[in-house]
């Protein structure tokens, strides 16, 4: 039986350099890869026919293995989990998963791996110690802060002046609050140092909102939200939104035009009235002034193709309907990897497609928060974090995906936040485009949350029947999926050496394959990231099955990011395919400010448990792949019926080049995978095939 020995010492000198990654030595394969990670236990295929319990009782197999195995989960397609008691180095598990494929009733077998969040952790870990909540900031006031700059954005200005008693820790910010139900329940949103904010997200002209105001004081590492000011109110108005003809801006024979009736908020909070103008070429135009949704136009010819403008005008300003799509949502221009010279070119794209509501893009992920830029964007999800301790919500798989936080306590005992990392994933692909916060590559697509990670990570179990279940295949004892997925984000990798291909198996796909196979049959597309190690992306479990587009992760200026996986010299096809901004934070020069280099994408502000909605910025391959997810989620919502290799094709075929001169630029073998994902350039190529 063969061995897996001999690169140890090369596998740790890669983490911390990747000069080493040239000299490629001819014997290298999979392998010769050590696996260096944990198992949960063991997945099993049986033999058409055999029963999973023998007639004495005991789980088929177990007694050629030698060992106690409890038997999980049914996962589909024949595959259960045998669970070890407490997870076991990889190694170990390989030994008993080799004789239990001695057994002649068993078909293969595959290792369960552990897996964690392919992001970056970045924030702290300080526990909150007992210090004293300042005093109510004081003199709150709130004016309309209308700009003739953003005319039909709604703004208030606050300013305040500090709290009376910090009880000796310093202020490090302001949590300002506002409320649009008269204070019955409030939202929250972080600020600076400053004594004024103006808030032009997230508000609607014409309603009348509450605002107030905390001091937020730090004492060493510990900080602590201070009491609230005095409430104010006020009601912003602004300029008229752009009206939305309803039958586009052609008057054909119709002689009454409508446009679909304002709300109170389009119309800037205040009374308005629209000029229609009609025109065509060689006659005279006509006019119409109305403060209803129709126009009677009188002196048109009949027959004759009219074009229709139209202006709606309050007393803040005038407004013109406008067919070219440009977000409005606030935090846009900090997206840079949307639009910059290494971003994703996704304006282009979007004069063709912001993407259909018919197309589910699933987050295989650590669940989803509620967030006003993602609640109108979720079709039902499911949990299938089966661990009851890792679940974190009491119980295994259940209908539920809501994360319920994977705060945890590390083996030196100190606090690790929750890291909200499906709400993150999630906004990067399909955030709503609605003025508030920012836009997801594909904002009119929809997102299912499914549960694969809970505190500390997951299993390769519940990532098969994960993707199985996304697929609309069958998966025991959990209904079929109502919605199947199109497109399914893994945002996940190992930080050991996790092979995804079976032991002795010769090649044969293992469990993960086989769902990715099932899952690709069904008209899926699955994104992988490549792993945040900066080592071989072979060694990084799920990006390392086959199929998926596995994603690395570039920075600002088009080169790897310093902590992307990447392709090593002769690596039999498993690497990176492809890469896409994932932010790095050691490329941050250029980039807009607060954003450090790193992707804005929603998140939530409490440290355990969920509590307010927010945006935060974070770095990894988990950022990249969802990037990519997006724009395959564009070319299924333009030709629903396209498959996993024609998506890639598309992909692959309009790549941008990496930045000139560099490591990725430079490789000659692939490094980074085939060049950085173009939306604009894929969508154009799709739509020139139709
Ligand atoms: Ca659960
Ligand atoms: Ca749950
Ligand atoms: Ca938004």
């Amino acid at each position: 039986m063969k061995r897996f020995r001999g690169v140890a010492a090369l596998l740790l000198a890669l983490v911390s350099s990747i000069g080493l990654i040239a000299p490629a030595t001819a014997s290298q394969s999979n392998s010769d890869l050590v696996e260096t990670g944990t198992a949960a236990g063991l997945i099993i295929k049986y033999r058409e026919g055999v029963d999973t319990v023998a007639a004495d009782g005991l789980a088929t197999g177990s007694n050629a293995a030698k060992v106690a195995l409890t038997f999980g989960h049914a996962l589909g397609d024949n595959l259960f989990t045998a669970d070890f008691t407490d997870n076991l180095p990889i190694t170990q598990a390989r030994d008993i998963a080799e004789a239990l494929q001695q057994d002649p009733r068993v078909e293969f077998v595959s290792i369960n791996h552990n897996f964690s969040a392919a992001s970056l952790s970045v924030g702290g870990s300080a526990a909150l110690a007992a210090i004293k909540a300042a005093s109510a900031v004081q003199s709150l006031k709130a004016v309309d802060a209308f700009n003739k700059a953003t005319p039909t954005t709604a703004s208030v200005r606050l300013t305040w002046k500090a709290p009376k008693s910090l009880f000796g820790a310093k202020v490090t910010g302001y949590i300002v609050e506002y409320s649009s139900t008269n204070g019955t329940s409030w939202t929250a949103i972080k600020r600076g140092t400053a004594l004024s904010y103006t808030m032009n997200t997230a508000l609607e002209a014409g309603t009348k909102y509450s605002f107030r105001v905390k001091a937020v004081t730090t004492l060493k590492t510990a900080s602590k939200a201070g009491t609230a000011s005095a409430v104010v109110t006020m009601r912003p108005t602004t300029a008229p939104q752009a009206p939305i003809l309803a039958g586009g801006n052609v008057v054909t024979s119709v002689l009454n035009p409508s446009w679909i009736q304002q709300s109170l908020a389009q119309q800037g909070g205040l009374p308005v009235t629209y000029l229609a103008t009609a025109s065509a070429e060689g006659l005279p135009s006509a006019t119409c002034t109305t403060i209803s949704n129709t126009c009677a136009f009188t002196g048109l010819s009949a027959g004759v193709n009219y074009k229709l403008a139209l202006v709606a005008t309050n007393t803040r300003g005038s407004t013109s309907a406008v067919t070219e799509f440009k977000p409005a949502d606030e935090y846009y221009s900090s997206q840079w990897h949307l639009f910059a010279e290494y971003g994703i070119n996704l304006p282009t794209a979007w004069k063709y497609t912001r993407g259909s509501k018919s197309v589910v893009v699933a987050v295989l992920d650590s669940g989803i928060t509620s967030h006003p830029d993602l609640d109108s964007q979720l079709v039902s999800g499911y949990d299938f974090v089966s661990n009851k301790t890792r679940s974190n919500d009491g119980d295994g798989w259940d209908a539920d995906p809501s994360d319920p936080g994977d705060f945890y306590t590390d083996s030196r005992g100190n606090f690790v936040e929750s890291s909200w990392h499906g709400t993150h994933v999630a906004g990067i692909i399909a955030a709503a485009s609605n003025t508030i916060g920012i836009t997801g590559v594909a904002p009119n697509v929809l997102i299912q949350p499914v549960r694969a990670m809970g505190t500390d990570g997951g299993t390769s179990a519940d990532l098969i029947a994960a993707i199985n279940w996304a697929a609309g295949l069958s998966v025991p004892g959990v209904p079929i999926n109502p919605t199947p997925a199109k497109v399914i984000n893994m945002s996940m990798g190992t930080s050991g050496v996790s092979i995804c291909d079976d032991i002795a198996s010769g090649g044969r796909l293992g469990s993960t394959g086989q769902a990715l196979k099932a899952a690709k049959a069904a008209g899926v597309t699955s994104i992988s990231a490549a792993g945040n190690f900066n080592t071989d992306a072979r060694y990084s479990y799920p990006g390392n099955c086959f199929p998926t587009i596995n994603v690395g992760a570039t920075g600002f200026s088009g080169d790897r990011a310093w902590y992307s996986n990447y392709t090593m010299p002769n690596a039999q096809g498993v690497g990176v395919d492809i890469s896409a901004p994932g932010g790095d934070d050691r490329d941050q020069s250029q980039t807009p400010a607060k954003t450090e280099g790193q992707l804005l994408s929603t998140f939530n502000d409490g440290q355990s448990k969920p509590g307010s909605p927010t945006y935060a910025i974070e770095e990894g391959t988990s950022m990249a792949a969802p990037v990519v997810s997006g724009i395959v989620a564009l070319l299924y919502s333009i030709k629903p019926t396209i498959t996993f290799d024609e998506a890639w094709a598309i992909l692959s075929k309009t790549v941008k080049p990496f930045k000139p001169g560099g490591q990725c630029a430079t490789s000659t073998t692939g490094m980074c995978g085939i060049g950085i994902v173009n939306a604009g350039g894929a969508v154009e190529l799709l739509l020139s095939q139709k």
